[in-house]
């Protein structure tokens, strides 16, 4: 009945269950500012540094051994796709934090590849935040960002790095790749933050 209600909506244009402005599709389109990294999993690892310079570190079969999560949730592309109800498995950065020491607000979330964005820290705690590696059951393909990426499904899809390999505490927000040429430093499509100043 959801479902049918949804898609009746959705012809017409508007759908209760979008943020404003974005549109529904059922394809899972690939957005990516550079060629897709090949990461080898026997050299792949995961940094979260604090403002110290402290850093905890995972390595692939470290990061499996984690207790997993399987959220499904809804994506929101700022160019204005919205995906509903994807199905991920992954680990909580609420673990992944679980012995970090910081002061910082703020973080700098790094990938494979070169790519930059910066999310405020609490955005990525309260169960809101994982690094994923399944998609639908299989792992996660390379174009969207297997091995691993982060998914940060509240704010825009462009703050779920794909490749992650990092993330830096920053008492100080930064702008990343995106934020940089004017995209919103938290991304939240409910309050359509899409740009900064504008
Ligand atoms: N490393 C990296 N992560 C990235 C990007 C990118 O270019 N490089 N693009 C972002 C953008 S703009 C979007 S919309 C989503 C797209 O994810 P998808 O290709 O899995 O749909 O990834 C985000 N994460
Ligand atoms: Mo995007």
């Amino acid at each position: 009945m959801a479902v049918l209600t949804r898609g009746f909506h959705g012809r017409r244009g508007k759908d209760a269950d979008l943020p404003p402005g974005q549109y529904l599709t059922r394809d899972f389109p690939v957005l990516s500012a550079g060629p897709t990294p090949t990461v080898p999993l026997e050299s792949w690892s995961f940094a979260i540094t604090a403002e110290t310079g402290q850093q905890s570190t995972w390595t692939w079969s470290q990061l499996l051994a984690l207790p997993t999560e399987t959220p499904s949730v809804d994506l929101h592309c700022v160019t204005r796709w919205s995906k509903l109800g994807t199905h991920w498995r992954g680990v909580s950065l609420d673990v992944l934090f679980e012995n970090v020491e910081t002061a910082a607000d703020f973080t700098m979330v790094r990938s494979y590849g070169g790519y930059t964005t910066n999310v405020p820290l609490d955005d990525l705690l309260h169960g809101r935040a994982w690094i994923v590696y399944e998609y639908e059951g299989e792992p996660l393909e390379p174009a969207h960002g297997g091995p691993a990426r982060l998914l940060v499904p509240h704010l825009y899809l462009w703050k779920s790095a794909k490749w992650v390999r990092g993330i830096q505490l920053m008492v100080q927000d930064d702008a990343g790749f995106w934020e940089g040429l004017g995209y919103h430093m938290k991304g939240d499509p409910w309050r359509e933050q899409r740009y900064d100043g504008i």
